[in-house]
């Protein structure tokens, strides 16, 4: 017997599709598409009422896979902001059919280890599917991420006290000298103040080591260098990870894997060798990801600077409309993740919750001397911080910067088009606020 009510979860799955003719939205997709999908949800709508045979459902899993597969290298086919719609519900109502039939053969799974194999495989193609499609159509995503949270649960109950490993700051470590430091605020700065900061021709960064992280509970009661609690909260879902030392490598890429396996093959290594100093192990970062659209727990454990809600006003730097919401970002990685020199259009109030981070900027009236790629890529600067090549890139050293060390609770102010460059110092995890 599972703890999770089976047959509630098949119905509302059923019900998302009974509400609306939701042929409209892939008739784009070809009607051999269309029939397909039909005839699949007909079957699965019957089997309700009458359960299916071990046969049937395997055919209904390779339809269905055949579905997914198709949208899948439709949604290869596009920039992503190109993709036509239809491909991405296909993608979200496939997988949610593609559930139903997990939740079926989870529930004839005889042993406990099976039935959590199965609903480790579920939460996967979900999470895929949630991330690479967005989750379209509607009452899908909040079915989706209720049902992933219940399958989370269930794999690992969650206790008050974990009593977990956490993650540890190298405190013996050597830093690098600070030569140019970023103005320090000791205090909260005054809201009308902030506002007025970065409305100026061109604000200047701010280091704010004035407590304003003090309240989150990712700070304090549910600490996120607390592996275990994380692992609790999302041990089992599925997240996009960056793998090379920086995106401007050649052999960098991006993949999806289980946090367990990010935690366990990156950041605990790292986390050992911030105590024992070992050298070289592969670096991967889980780098500019919302986690909270798909973790929605994690944001109660933080809370959005109220200097966010700052109006900026549009200059020379800031040539876009503000985002309509604060657009928020995690970066989580080990010791080591670079984020090479680039830039930003937005303001950003760039907040460090474990490990430091060594920062250091360029205001946007360098630009030229740092050499930024031609094309999709002009927002990055060519130079290698860590090793510049002054022949090629002569200008280079003579352009002004500022730099800070980040350390937890302290948060750094980046205006609109400032390059800059982040270093991981120990196993790190920030959230960034773009407004
Ligand atoms: O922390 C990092 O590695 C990069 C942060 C960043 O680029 C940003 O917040 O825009």
């Amino acid at each position: 017997m599972l703890p999770l009510n089976v047959n509630l979860i098949k119905k509302e799955i059923v019900s998302l599709f009974k509400q609306e003719d939701h042929y409209q939205d892939f008739i784009p997709c070809g009607v051999s598409v269309v029939s397909l999908f039909d005839s699949v949800f007909q079957h699965i709508s019957e089997s309700i009422q009458h359960s299916e045979t071990k046969d049937d459902q395997q055919q209904l899993q390779q339809q269905l896979d055949a579905l997914i597969e198709l949208a899948n290298e439709k949604l290869l086919m596009y920039p992503y902001k190109d993709v036509p719609a239809c491909w991405r519900c296909l993608l979200m109502d496939a997988t949610l059919l593609k559930s139903f039939t997990l939740i079926s053969s989870m529930e004839k799974e005889e042993t406990m280890q099976a039935k959590k194999h199965v609903a480790r495989e579920l939460i996967k193609i979900l999470d895929v599917a949630l991330i690479v499609s967005g989750g379209p159509g509607p009452r899908r995503r909040e079915f989706s991420l209720k049902l992933l949270d219940d399958l989370q649960q269930w794999l690992r109950p969650r206790k008050t006290n974990t009593q977990g490993r956490h993650l540890a700051i190298n405190s013996s470590a050597t830093l690098p000298i600070i030569k140019h430091a970023i103005t320090v605020l000791k205090e909260p700065p005054d809201y009308l103040w902030f506002e007025q900061h970065i409305n100026q021709k061109l604000a200047t960064p701010l280091h704010l080591q004035c407590g304003l992280m003090n309240h989150w509970p990712a700070c304090t009661t549910r600490p996120w260098t607390d592996i275990d609690y994380i692992l609790q909260l999302a041990g089992d879902r599925i997240v996009p990870i960056e793998i090379g030392s920086k995106y401007t490598d050649v052999c960098w890429q991006q993949k999806m894997v289980r946090m367990e396996d990010f935690i366990n093959d990156y950041i605990i290594p790292s986390n050992l060798d911030n105590q024992q100093d070992e050298k070289k192990k592969p670096i991967a970062y889980l780098a500019q990801h919302n986690l909270f659209d798909h973790i929605p727990l994690l944001e109660n454990d933080i809370s959005i600077p109220d200097y966010c809600y700052a109006e900026p006003q549009s200059n020379e730097w800031y040539l876009q409309r503000p985002p309509p919401d604060v657009i928020k970002h995690c970066w989580f990685g080990p010791k080591g993740t670079v984020s090479p020199l680039h830039q930003d259009p937005y303001h950003n109030l760039l907040a460090q919750v474990v490990g430091r981070k060594y920062i250091r900027l360029y205001s946007p009236i360098h630009s030229s001397a740092l050499y930024p790629y031609e094309g999709i890529m002009s927002n990055t600067s060519q130079v290698d911080i860590d090793d510049p090549d002054l022949e090629s890139y002569p200008r280079f050293a003579e352009a002004d910067y500022v730099e800070c060390i980040l350390k937890p609770g302290e948060i750094l102010y980046i205006p609109p088009k400032w390059w800059h460059y982040v270093q991981a110092l120990d196993t790190s995890f920030s959230v960034s606020f773009w407004f």
